[in-house]
């Protein structure tokens, strides 16, 4: 896979880099970035050995400085809700992937890149990253789950918060509201990301994506609604070669040799 503003990398233990590689524009979303990354994730999914996925961007000062606001202007209101809903395809092709994506936040995130962060499963952040949606300083609102993702993770209180005062919030601030896990430096941030990751490899493959799969659906749902999903797909699990596999292991006390199966 080759392309103008995306690099993508797979390293030894199957974990993909995706990086957004425009950093003369702090790595901001024009058509063609859209189009690379969704291509890219297509890709992945249909990729098995890809286990996993770092989202991160170019350069030390940003992640995604949001959508490019040069090429926004010129949108009608028809190619705005056709940019949105490519929007919208990727972010959730990220969130439903089936496979762990963390974002790995090296700086600016803001508008559409804080979205971007958003559809992951886990944002780690460098100490310099900035969050924010800054849409309605632009007289937009928020279009790529920005009112819906952020509110979900953080609260409705927060999110509102942020996204009708279009504040810009430091990595420690964010992770006091829970919108990152955790702060590294700039220089560790994809080595402590990669290292998350390996000890996620090493559980059942399947458990992970049906773990995925629970938290993800039922978070759409009303809670009871969620609890049953979890019962199915609790059952499902136990229909698994990994599950006797890990179970077996703990017995016989060795380590679990999962197949994925
Ligand atoms: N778009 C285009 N160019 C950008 C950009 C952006 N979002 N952000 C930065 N750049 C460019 C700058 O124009 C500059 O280019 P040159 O002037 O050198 O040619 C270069 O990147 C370096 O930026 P700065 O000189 O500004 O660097 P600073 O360190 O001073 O500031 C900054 C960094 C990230 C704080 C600042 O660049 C900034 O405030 N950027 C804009 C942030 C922003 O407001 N982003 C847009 C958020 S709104 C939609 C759905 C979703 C969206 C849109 C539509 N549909 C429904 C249709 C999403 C909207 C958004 O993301």
């Amino acid at each position: 896979m080759a392309y103008s503003y995306v690099k993508y990398s797979v390293d030894d233990d199957k974990i993909a880099i995706v990086t957004i590689n425009r950093p003369d524009a702090m790595n901001a979303f024009n058509s063609d970035v859209v189009g690379e990354l969704q291509d890219c994730f297509d890709g992945i999914r249909e990729n098995d050995s890809v286990r996993a996925v770092i989202v991160t961007g170019a350069g030390e000062k940003a992640f995604v400085a949001g959508a490019d606001i040069k090429e926004m202007t010129d949108l009608n209101s028809v190619e705005a809700r056709e940019f949105a809903l490519r929007g919208q395809k990727l972010t959730n092709s990220i969130q439903y992937l089936g496979k762990p994506v963390v974002a790995a936040v090296n700086g600016y995130a803001l508008g559409g890149g804080c979205e971007l962060a958003l559809a992951c499963h886990i944002r780690y952040a460098s100490a310099n990253a900035i969050f924010g949606q800054p849409e309605v300083g632009l007289g937009i609102i928020p279009g790529w789950g920005g009112t819906q993702r952020l509110a979900r993770l953080v609260g409705p209180s927060r999110a509102t918060e942020l996204i009708i005062s279009g504040n810009r919030i430091d990595a420690a601030a964010a992770k006091n509201i829970g919108l990152v896990n955790d702060i590294f430096g700039q220089d560790e941030l994809l080595d402590e990301t990669k290292s998350f990751l390996k000890t996620v490899l090493k559980q059942g493959p399947r458990a992970v994506q049906l773990s995925l799969e629970a938290i993800n659906r039922g978070m759409d749902v009303p809670l009871a609604e969620g609890l049953s999903l979890e019962a199915d797909l609790f059952g499902v699990a136990f229909s698994t070669q990994d599950s006797r596999e890990g179970t077996q292991a703990f017995i016989q006390k060795r380590k679990p040799d999962f197949s994925g199966e």
